[in-house]
């Protein structure tokens, strides 16, 4: 099939979903075009089989907002075109649903371009649901020839704040062969060169991620057990960067938080991770965990939105109330101090995550979405 995808090329979850979902159907021999502003972050290397078509916006002095969602679809009746898309896979709700919509009606006159839409979590819980959002977030998901959510928990929020049911659930997936365990001393030493076990945080710190609550636990993990060697390795980068540096430096631990930015191969660095921690005020899956548990790494995770359904309390790692420092730092000492424990949710995490949210088992679902949506029409 030749697919188009739309996400937002950012460090966000929604686009590594997107992009490793385009990667994963050229390796199955689909055809995929990435519809979007800039090259998405993880879009594997560009091929006959994986294309980017960039949406041109332009600045205009009357435009105080450039119209992206206009260029969007205008882009995509370009590509349909010249491509012979038969879907469209729009990842977030808003505006790649609108802009879908719109690019349908206009190519009716050649044929009818069914689209999907994937919902990620904001695009219902929070951007979706303001009311300067919410009449055109409700029509374009209805419009759409199929919705999917992430998870159970999204796809009931939706149904709560939209009253829409037609929504299937397609877990986030993982490639098990690019993400699992594999030793890398030399990272290892560079990361902890005192042999001190490693906390790590991955997230595009944004606010609703609650990334003081890492420094804070921390900071009591010190407080509660000084023999306790740990340092606290914050992956990517965000607005709430900054403060979590002074708040590191408040601490006096600016030597045990090392704050790396965006790695290019996340898996090198759950590798040598012991644990991780999610914190999130909110998360509709929590992709980092499940890429975490992919690489036998035991996950700390806030018990809200869709994570209970990544993180199996006491299995593969520990559900703890919005910010409740102190047990996560409990759970968290449990975890560095008992070697068996730590692998032990390491294996059930890695078994997890393979036995239900493996590539193998979620594209196929996606395929035969298309697949539905093409015929229907
Ligand atoms: O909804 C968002 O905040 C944006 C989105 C993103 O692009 O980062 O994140 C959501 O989608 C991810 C991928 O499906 C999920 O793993 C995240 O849990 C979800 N974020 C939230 O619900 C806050």
């Amino acid at each position: 099939m030749n697919i188009g995808i739309t996400v937002f090329p950012t460090y966000g979850g929604s686009g590594i979903v997107g992009s490793e979902l385009g990667r994963e159907l050229a390796a199955r021999g689909h055809s995929v075009h990435f519809i979007s502003y800039a090259l998405p972050t993880r879009v594997c290397p560009l091929s006959d089989r994986v294309q980017f078509h960039q949406v041109d916006v332009f600045d205009y002095p009357l435009f105080e907002f450039p119209p992206y969602d206009l260029a969007l679809a205008s882009k995509i009746v370009e590509v349909a075109e010249a491509e012979k898309l038969d879907v469209l896979h729009m990842h977030y709700a808003i505006p790649h649903a609108a802009a879908a919509y719109l690019a349908r009606e206009m190519f009716k006159p050649v044929r009818y371009l069914p689209f999907v839409t994937t919902l990620h979590g904001t695009d219902i819980t929070l951007v979706g649901a303001r009311s300067s959002f919410l009449p055109i977030t409700r029509f374009s998901i209805a419009q759409s020839d199929a919705v999917t959510a992430i998870s159970d928990y999204l796809a009931a929020e939706t149904y709560n704040t939209f009253g829409l049911s037609n929504v299937e659930v397609i877990p986030n997936f993982i490639n098990a062969e690019d993400y699992q365990r594999r030793e890398n001393p030399e990272l290892r030493k560079r990361l902890a060169p005192e042999g001190e076990m490693l906390i790590m945080h991955v997230s595009n710190f944004r606010p609703v991620k609650r990334i003081p609550d890492c420094i804070h636990t921390l900071a009591e993990i010190r407080r509660r057990n000084s023999d306790l060697s740990v340092r606290l390795i914050m992956c990517g980068d965000g607005p709430e960067r900054e403060r979590a540096e002074g708040l590191a430096n408040h601490y006096g631990m600016a030597d045990s938080v090392l704050f790396v930015g965006q790695v290019p191969n996340i898996a090198e660095y759950l590798s040598v991770a012991d644990l991780l921690l999610v914190p999130s005020e909110m998360e509709s899956f929590g992709l980092a965990a499940l890429e975490a548990m992919a690489c036998e790494v035991p996950v700390i995770a806030t018990d809200v939105g869709g994570l209970p359904e990544v993180v199996i309390n006491g299995q593969n790692g520990y559900l703890v109330p919005l910010g409740d420092i102190s047990l996560i730092a409990e759970r968290s000492i449990e975890i560095l101090s008992d070697n068996e424990k730590r692998h032990r949710m390491g294996r059930n995490g890695r078994a997890w995550a393979v036995e239900r949210f493996n590539t193998e088992k979620v594209i196929p679902q996606y395929e035969r979405v298309y697949e539905k949506v093409k015929s229907e029409k």
